[in-house]
């Protein structure tokens, strides 16, 4: 079991792997559970969780932190397995329960399993050492946050079956497999590809694990992704077709839709007709739903809007799975932060919209209906000429695919390949009629019964199951490479785990790296290159600009900059603060209520600074008195002993001195005279004092015989947390005497 109070350990997850083995098979959905959360009534939302973060907002609503229907997913794959293990369990924090691993290393290239955990950027080729070690440490995950986590990864390349074997053994619940995706974008031969396929699909099927297709690659790829439309409705039918004819059930097939435009273009008005042409066409299968990545660029911002927007489209046509692309996609390999940001950007985003088709619904006339209709007729077109031209190799020979006219214009540009070209050409052949193997979840015909009638649905009983059955045959190789493997690389980072020293970091353990956000009055190639002297006058260290804007073409420009900070700090020479307990505000409303309180307030000696102090009694920003503590405010630079006096005149509870001037320690000598006024006035022990300001810490308050300090940032519901605390001690006190 994990403790949330604890670190991961990496080590641990790492020991005796090659005795490991997944805790279950098969994809889990989130179970829909309308309820009240707080003070609010939810729909569209799923159970609560164990453990997690709640949306920062919610420490006004009391902390809660309802989850959504769908699942949700974080792509998390820096190139080490090793960090990203630390940042799926952030992730799963945030609400993900699908983590899906590799993007950008073309894990397609590789002719077969490779093992060891190669370091890789933005990626690694997958291997059982990794899967393995990931899958564990979700195991351990899930339990912690209260919600099973769906792992996920790539079967692609000419090295799709075994990958989907190697997936089926390890409890990988979660798999990309589309054909189409070999032969259009990894030129691998097409008639070995659709074998593949089926081979990886009755793998898939046998383990129930949710397939995801490939046909957003087609508005990622295109020239003009929008025009792409009917054809993403031609790919997803070709794909889901076989893989039910290998044997998948419909509710574990998910399109993947990304909405291909993204602002400037108006872009519901193309997204929303698209995701409904695509609903109803696809009605027996499930949405994965992916955001717009073609048109995006560097800025985070503009990221985040198009994602939301998508979430819109999302909840208007109930996308079953959430894809969560980071908002820093566009210039680097996800990083921690983003990878968060997107998880709660996408809670927050359907959280807000629950229940939004009880109150707004798509109209069944006009423009959408016919832009709808228009999309769909032009896909059953495409189909039609497909099937006359004699299907689809035929037509992938005549470039029909990620053409950039909208179908049916055509601009001659699309993709070709040759039914004989590509890589693993002519490497298909035939079943001989003798032909046996005694595996589990194999397609095709396999002639079992010629050796034994028995075992014609069951033909790993020849040898007594197989891998799948007996995960003891499998054979697990550890690290292979002396130069390139995880023990190395945690040795290098070891001083940094779980120690006293700390460095900053984007994604990898004590990479150092930092960002810095620069407005420069120049134009922007003056401003980028001021901006990269800046952080190396700083000290960084390959410094890089990765992000500019221009504000105006002349009078500025805002510039990103990301760089390695050369030093480690040693948390044995922090000061940490004191964190002041709060407690919480219901209870302070009761208790206030039952035990009417009031206070003196005002700054001291001479002090005029009395916005802190005010905003600490004001009901506007959070103050005391939102708490139904009654005040007197005495107004600035009040003489100490009147705070008294006027405690007693008012019979008061408490004093609360602002004391922000420190010039010859003014405010310690404050402090202490109030005290001991008060002392000279017998009501030290029947009122409580209380100073605050910029230069005071709790420490150094009660160091100057104050009950207790506010120091720099602190509010209304820690000094009536305080005041409350205190006066339930003193009526303990009253009636222990
Ligand atoms: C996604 N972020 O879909 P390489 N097979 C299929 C794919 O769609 C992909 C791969 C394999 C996107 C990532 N998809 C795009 C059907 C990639 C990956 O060769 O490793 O790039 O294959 O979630």
């Amino acid at each position: 079991m994990l403790n949330p109070e604890q670190k991961l350990d990496i080590h641990s997850i790492l020991k005796n792997l090659e005795q490991y083995r997944p805790k279950r098979h098969g994809w889990t959905w989130r179970k829909p559970n309308p309820q009240r959360i707080g003070p609010f009534d939810f729909k569209e939302v799923s159970e609560s969780l164990k453990n997690s973060v709640p949306l920062q907002s919610a420490a006004f609503l009391n902390n809660i932190d309802p989850q959504p229907d769908s699942v949700i997913t974080a792509e998390i794959a820096s190139g080490r397995f090793e960090d990203d293990i630390r940042r799926m369990r952030m992730a799963a924090y945030h609400g993900a329960d699908h983590i899906m691993v590799i993007r950008t290393a073309g894990q397609s290239h590789f002719d077969g399993l490779i093992e060891g955990t190669p370091q890789g950027v933005g990626g690694i080729p997958i291997t059982r050492k990794q899967v393995r070690a990931q899958r564990k440490a979700l195991d351990y995950i899930e339990e912690e946050v209260g919600r099973p986590i769906n792992y996920h990864s790539y079967v692609s390349g000419v090295a799709g079956p075994e990958i989907a074997v190697l997936f089926a053994e390890e409890g990988v619940n979660g798999a990309h497999q589309d054909p189409q995706y070999n032969v259009l974008y990894r030129n691998i031969n097409m008639v070995r590809s659709f074998v593949d396929a089926a081979e990886s699909k009755v793998l898939i099927a046998y383990r129930d694990i949710a397939q995801i297709d490939g046909a957003h690659n087609a508005n990622a790829t295109a020239r003009d992704a929008w025009k792409v439309m009917p054809e993403l409705l031609v790919q997803h039918a070709i794909n889901s077709v076989y893989s039910e004819r290998a044997g998948i059930k419909a509710e574990n097939i998910c399109l993947s839709s990304v909405p291909p435009a993204a602002p400037p273009s108006p872009d519901l008005k193309l997204n929303l007709p698209y995701a409904v042409a695509l609903r109803e066409f696809f009605d027996r299968y499930r949405i994965r739903a992916q955001m717009n990545t073609k048109y995006m660029d560097s800025s985070t911002r503009e990221a985040t809007v198009t994602h939301v927007l998508n979430l819109l489209i999302s909840r208007l046509t109930s996308a079953d799975i959430q894809s969560t692309i980071t908002p820093d996609e566009g210039r680097n390999v996800p990083w921690h932060v983003y990878n968060i940001e997107a998880l709660d950007t996408t809670k927050q985003a359907l959280v807000g919209m629950d229940d939004l088709l009880s109150m707004v619904g798509i109209k069944d006339e006009g423009y959408i209906v016919e832009k709808k209709r228009e999309i769909q007729e032009r896909a059953v077109l495409m189909m039609e000429e497909i099937l006359e031209m004699g299907g689809y190799f035929k037509a992938v020979e005549a470039g029909m695919f990620v053409d950039s006219g909208e179908y049916p214009q055509r601009n001659a540009d699309g993709i070709r390949r040759a039914v004989e070209g590509g890589i693993g050409a002519g490497t298909v052949v035939e079943r001989d009629s003798n032909y046996m193997a005694p595996v589990t979840a194999h397609f095709g015909y396999n002639n079992v019964s010629q050796y034994d009638p028995s075992a014609t649905d069951d033909p790993s009983r020849l040898i007594n199951g197989s891998t799948l059955e007996q995960p003891d045959k499998i054979q697990y190789i550890d690290e292979l490479d002396e130069n390139d493997n995880v023990h190395l690389r945690l040795e290098e980072t070891e001083p940094y785990r779980d120690s006293r020293w700390l460095k900053p970091e984007v994604e990898w353990l004590a990479d150092g790296v930092v960002t810095m956000d620069l407005f420069f009055p120049a134009e922007r190639k003056v401003a980028i290159e001021a901006a990269i002297k800046t952080g190396e006058k700083l000290n960084l260290e390959d410094v890089e600009a990765i992000h500019s804007e221009v504000l105006h073409p002349s009078e500025g420009t805002r510039v990103q900059i990301k760089g390695r900070v050369p030093f480690a700090i040693d948390t044995e020479t922090l000061t940490i603060p004191e964190e002041l307990d709060t407690i919480d505000e219901e209870e302070i409303f009761d208790y206030v209520k039952r035990h009417p309180m009031h206070v003196v307030a005002g700054t001291g000696g001479d002090d005029e600074h009395s916005v802190g102090i005010r905003e600490v009694l004001d009901i506007k920003h959070g103050g005391i008195e939102k708490y139904g503590i009654g005040y007197t405010y005495l107004g600035t630079s009040v003489p100490i002993e009147k705070f008294i006096d006027a405690a007693i005149e008012m019979d008061a509870d408490a004093v609360l001195m602002s004391t922000i001037i420190s010039h010859d320690n003014v405010h310690f000598k404050n402090m202490q005279k109030l005290h001991d006024y008060a002392v000279e006035k017998g009501v030290r022990d029947r009122l409580t004092l209380i100073a605050g300001g910029t230069q005071i810490t709790p420490e150094l308050a009660r160091k100057n015989n104050m009950d207790q300090g506010f120091g720099r940032g602190s509010n209304g519901h820690q000094v009536a947390s305080f005041l409350v605390r205190t006066q339930k001690a003193n009526q303990q006190d009253d009636e222990d005497d």
